[in-house]
């Protein structure tokens, strides 16, 4: 049986302890259609950016066709994806949030 003094079990339970939760990226993704100005709002809104990284970030998309918006355990990430495509489909855009493991 395993005892508290088995180091074996010590080594176990610290690691356990330890492990960080899996992180995701969200990140926003490219179409024709919303207007940059919106985007940038979003940014601000929802991801705490001021308006220079907001602008930043919102004209990488434009470019390469997907942004990182930021790193969130599983909930916080999900949540952000549900808050942003709620919001786009409220102001009928067809912006695209999604997330993705790191
Ligand atoms: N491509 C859009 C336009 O030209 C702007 C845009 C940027 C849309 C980022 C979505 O995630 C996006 N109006």
């Amino acid at each position: 049986m395993a005892t508290s003094r088995d180091p074996s079990t010590v080594l176990e339970k610290k690691e356990a302890r330890l492990k960080p939760p899996p992180m995701y990226e969200v990140a926003l993704l490219n179409d024709d259609y919303t207007p940059m100005e919106f985007v940038v709002g979003v940014l601000q809104k929802f991801f705490g950016m001021g308006r220079e990284k907001a602008t930043q970030v919102m004209l990488k998309v434009h470019r390469d066709g997907r942004g990182v918006c930021g790193l969130y355990p599983k909930d916080v990430a999900a949540t952000k994806v549900e808050q942003v495509s709620g919001y786009s489909r409220q102001h009928q855009h067809p912006l695209q949030c999604v997330m993705e493991e790191a």
